[in-house]
This record gives structure tokens, C-alpha cells and sequence, in this order.
């Protein structure tokens, strides 16, 4: 309880901010977009990892409020960068359940780009594998509607809930967003390598692209290249950082 009323608190007094990984071609080794992940400045605790906060956030519904003022935040952004003639990157953000299935999120996406004036083709929508697959005829509407819009849309943490094939070729997704746990062992473990060239295959028989988390280092990039894995994103490119270092390596031309 304690910790809802702080939530609260931290909305109103813009405690929240953004960080942002970048995303790369795994051909080029150049950012082609990011991903924003909240975190809680508070004032006493310093910063507070989404994994703590946001699934109480679910509970209580504040997840709402904060996964608006996320989207907003990640859109002007964007625009701000795009304004000052950086190189144009997409970013994309993670939707929780409750978000996704509240009634007017479609129109409520629609707004925000309206508002902002972000070209949709920018932003793109995180949806887990195990949110997705949950009431799947239902998600395959919703994903439409998004699609729609013009926003580009990816499967997160895939590989770890129960995908059905027959959903999975049937979403409008661009992206299929494997899931780092398979990743931390290619190179060591033959199950886990294996598990990663099947996806990578059949996401590209679905005409999706890969983009493999959880890049940690040199090997882990050389398998992911070897089996055509599109984009990248982990450590070994760079942690998830502030606006303001984003914002450097954009302006170095990456
Ligand atoms: O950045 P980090 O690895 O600490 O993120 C931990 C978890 O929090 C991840 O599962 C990530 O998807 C989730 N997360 C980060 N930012 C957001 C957000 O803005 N909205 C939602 N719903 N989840 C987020
Ligand atoms: O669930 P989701 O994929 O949205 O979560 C992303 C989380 O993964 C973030 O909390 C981020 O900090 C973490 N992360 C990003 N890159 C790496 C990495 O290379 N290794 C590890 N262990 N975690 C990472
Ligand atoms: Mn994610
Ligand atoms: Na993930």
C-alpha cells in the first residue's frame, strides 16, 4: 500500500524517467532504433528497476497513467531528436496486459501520435509472447487495428510462453524478439543454439524479422550473424542509458 501511494507520488512528481538500449543491424553494427524502459528516480532509493515497480503498478492499475505518460515521453522524444536533424531511429516501448486490453487503446495510441505529430512508422509496440497468445482471437483484432495505424509491432520475450503457430502466422507482427535466456548460451549450448536458428528460420518464413536480446559478447555475435539474425541488442552494443547519451551517440553518426 505504502509503495502504491509513492507510485502515485512519483507521476505527479515526475520521478519516472526513460532509458533507452539501442538497437542494431546486425550487418552494418549500425542503430537502427531503441527500446525506452522506465525507471524510478526517487529521492531516497535513487533508481528503481521497472521489474520492482511495474508489477504493481498492474495491480493497482497505475500501470494506466504510467504507460501513458511512457508513450508520450518516448514519442516527443523522438520528435525533439528528429527535430534537432538527428538520424531517424524508431523506438519502441513495452505494452503491459492491462494496457492492451483496455477498450479504447487503439484510439488512445492514435491520439498520442496526433498529439505529438510522431510519424507512426517510428514507433513501435512491445507485446509478450504470453500477452499476445492470451485470448490469441481477440489480440489478432487488436493487433490489426494497430497495424492500422501505421505503428510497427513485436512479439517480446519470445521462445519463453506458449506460442500456437497457427496465431503466431496469423498476427501482423514485424518483429520476433527472442528472448535473452536463449541467447546467454548459444555458444555453449547445443539446445539453446538450436532454438535460436529455428526461430530465426521460421521468422523469416512469416516474412518477421529477428532481433536476438541479450547480446553480450563477440561469439554470441558470430552465431547470431551466421544464422542471418537481423538485429541486436545487449551490452556488448550498449546498456539501456539516459536520453542525454543516446542522444551523443546519435549525433556521432551512428
Ligand atoms: O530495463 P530492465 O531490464 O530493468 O526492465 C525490466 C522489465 O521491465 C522488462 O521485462 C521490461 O520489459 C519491463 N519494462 C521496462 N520498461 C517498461 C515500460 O515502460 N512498460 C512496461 N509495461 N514494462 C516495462
Ligand atoms: O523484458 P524485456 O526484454 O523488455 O527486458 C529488457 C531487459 O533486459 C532490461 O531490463 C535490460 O536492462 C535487460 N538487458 C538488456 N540487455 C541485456 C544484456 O545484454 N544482458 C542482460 N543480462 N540483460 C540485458
Ligand atoms: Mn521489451
Ligand atoms: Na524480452
Amino acid at each position: 500500500l505504502q509503495l502504491e501511494q509513492s507510485l502515485h507520488q512519483a507521476l505527479e512528481l515526475e520521478e519516472f524517467v526513460l532509458y533507452y538500449q539501442p538497437q542494431v543491424n546486425v550487418y552494418t553494427g549500425k542503430m537502427i532504433g531503441m527500446e525506452a524502459l522506465i525507471r524510478w528516480n526517487h529521492p531516497e532509493h535513487g533508481m528503481i528497476s521497472p521489474a520492482l515497480f511495474i508489477p504493481i503498478a498492474e495491480n493497482t492499475g497505475l500501470i494506466e497513467p504510467i504507460g501513458d505518460w511512457v508513450l508520450r515521453r518516448a514519442c516527443r522524444q523522438l520528435i525533439e531528436w528528429q527535430e534537432a536533424g538527428l538520424p531517424p531511429v524508431c523506438v519502441a516501448v513495452n505494452l503491459s496486459a492491462r494496457q492492451f486490453q483496455k477498450q479504447n487503446f487503439v484510439e488512445q495510441i492514435a491520439e498520442v501520435l496526433q498529439e505529438t505529430g510522431l510519424d507512426p512508422q517510428y514507433l513501435e509496440l512491445e507485446v509478450t509472447e504470453s500477452l499476445a497468445m492470451t485470448h490469441a482471437d481477440r489480440a489478432v483484432s487488436k493487433l490489426y487495428e494497430l497495424k492500422h495505424l501505421g505503428v510497427k509491432l513485436s512479439i517480446d520475450d519470445f521462445g519463453t510462453g506458449y506460442s500456437s503457430l497457427n496465431y503466431l502466422k496469423r498476427f501482423p507482427i514485424d518483429t520476433l524478439k527472442i528472448d535473452r535466456s536463449f541467447v546467454g548460451d548459444i555458444t555453449s549450448n547445443e539446445g539453446d543454439a538450436t532454438i535460436v536458428t529455428t526461430i530465426i528460420a521460421m521468422a523469416h518464413t512469416l516474412e518477421m524479422k529477428v532481433i536476438a536480446e541479450g547480446v553480450e559478447n563477440e561469439e554470441q555475435l558470430e552465431f547470431l550473424y551466421g544464422q542471418g539474425c537481423d538485429q541486436m541488442q545487449g551490452y556488448l552494443f550498449s546498456p539501456p542509458r539516459p536520453a542525454e547519451e543516446i542522444e551523443k551517440m546519435l549525433r556521432g553518426g551512428l
